[in-house]
């Protein structure tokens, strides 16, 4: 069993598709290990996308993910980042398949509704970033 650390981003919360989605990822075989809704600060959203410091867009979307409440969970499953992105869809909607998350609920190429892991290592990274050990099952 593998984990991928996944957020629902605040444009899908404030849509209220939380319920939708995760119902979708939960019957794509994904078992919930932790979750909670929490809202991440300035400081929070930089430390996660640190890796996209110097890209142009990097203000924009640290603007966006404090926004608003997010839904964080660490989900379980076999080979669970590849699966989740395969279920997410890709980071532009317009190039995301049919029938994928962010296919159906994301707006754009910023406000896409969901996030997903890209590696193992990743996964425990992000995962440790919102829960601790007690908060894991
Ligand atoms: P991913 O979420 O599919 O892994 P990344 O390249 O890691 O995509 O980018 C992180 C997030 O940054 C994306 O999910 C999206 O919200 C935002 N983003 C990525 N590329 C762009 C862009 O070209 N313009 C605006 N926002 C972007
Ligand atoms: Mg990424």
């Amino acid at each position: 069993m593998s984990i991928t650390l996944t957020m629902i981003k605040p444009d899908a919360v404030a849509a209220g598709h939380t319920g939708k989605i995760m119902d979708m990822i939960i019957q794509a075989g994904f078992r919930i290990q932790a979750m909670k809704m929490t809202r991440l600060s300035k400081e929070k959203a930089e430390e996660f996308y640190a890796i996209h410091r110097e890209r142009p867009f990097f203000n924009d979307l640290v603007a966006f993910m404090t926004e608003g409440p997010i839904v964080a969970a660490i989900l379980e499953k076999e080979n669970a980042v590849d699966d989740f992105r395969k279920l997410i869809g890709a980071t532009n909607p317009e190039k995301a398949e049919p029938g994928t998350i962010r296919k159906l609920f994301a707006q754009n190429i910023e406000r896409n509704a969901i996030h997903g892991s890209d590696s193992d290592a990743n996964a425990e990274i992000e995962a440790r970033f919102f829960f601790s050990g007690l908060e894991r099952f």
